[in-house]
């Protein structure tokens, strides 16, 4: 369907409308006057969230990044599934999965309590069956309020036990990667991939002062990134996850990126809500698993 038909289709004016986006893909647009979103349809990524009164985006999207199909959108909350990080049986299949890489369709939108709904689904193809044989529906529901709301729902619809990795790897905007710190995770135990994946402990707040990418393990429901540059808090709330992942690629990394600007990271932190280590998700024949994020500002 182009945009008009999906928004003749679904009836879509006014707080919620379908719009043409960067590289010609569908943006859904929300403006409902607790919050303004933009969601691409392309990848089922939220692009931008900003609640009413907030001075800034609560995401980080790249000036830099593709929208094209076959590429990930660098930004905003891009899904990775139905693996996280390479491929686990090193067959040559992307990095995090296919989720960020199809086209997905609306399914349904709808309002409640002065909340826009929005569920994008992705089914099971000939292209999707060429990188993992499975039939299946994935739905991303989206709430959009004066919290934003994420399910990543995974329904297996074939007749075996899949297992899957998964995260809602968001990028989050800060004024400033130096003044900033990752609460929650104090005494935690994680696997740190800039050392070869051994495992430590997490002393006191995160602080970023080089490239960080680690996969916290046993992780509690809320996170909170401390933001003293824009002087807000960005409050995590999950439930269906036990790992966290917190990235941030630092200045060679981000330099040898062509989707981000050379000095982008010291403007965003990823803290990801994931299944990305011992918590791999078994689902059985016909049985659904959520993944479940929440995002809400408080300060400026
Ligand atoms: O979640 C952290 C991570 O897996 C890093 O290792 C880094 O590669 C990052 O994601 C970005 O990956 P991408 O494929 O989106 O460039």
């Amino acid at each position: 369907m182009n945009i008009a038909q999906l928004n003749t289709e679904f009836g879509l004016k006014g707080h919620l409308q379908v719009i043409e986006g960067k590289g010609g893909l569908p943006f859904i647009a929300i403006d409902n006057g607790k919050a303004k979103a933009l969601i691409s349809l392309y990848a089922a990524q939220v692009l931008s969230y900003q609640p009413n009164g907030a001075s800034d985006d609560v995401m980080f999207c790249s000036d830099l990044a593709y929208y094209q199909t076959g590429k990930a959108i660098k930004g905003g909350a891009p899904l990775c599934w139905p693996w996280f990080g390479a491929d686990p049986e090193s067959k040559g299949r992307p990095a995090h999965g296919f989720a960020r890489n199809s086209q997905w369709q609306l399914a349904s939108t709808g309002s409640r309590n002065g909340n826009t709904l929005v569920t994008m689904v992705l089914r099971d193809n000939d292209a999707t069956r060429a990188l993992w044989p499975h039939a299946f529906e994935l739905a991303l529901e989206v709430t959009v309020g004066d919290s934003l709301d994420l399910a990543l729902v995974t329904r297996n619809k074939s007749t075996q036990t899949v297992r899957i990795t998964q995260a809602l790897h968001t990028y989050f905007k800060v004024g400033d990667i130096h003044q900033t710190r990752v609460l929650g995770l104090d005494g935690v135990r994680y696997l740190d991939k800039v050392a070869n994946f051994a495992e430590k402990t997490q002393q006191g707040a995160i602080t970023v002062n080089g490239e960080v990418d680690r996969v916290y393990t046993d992780v509690s429901s809320e996170l909170v990134i401390d933001d003293a540059a824009l002087g807000r808090q960005i409050h995590i709330r999950s439930s269906g996850s036990k790992t966290a992942v917190v990235w941030n690629p630092w200045a060679e990394i981000c330099a040898g990126m062509a989707d981000l600007r050379d000095d982008a990271y010291t403007g965003f932190i990823c803290v990801e809500t994931a299944n990305a280590a011992a918590d791999v998700i078994d689902i059985p024949a016909n049985g659904e698993y959520r993944l479940v994020a929440n995002y809400q500002l408080s300060g400026r």
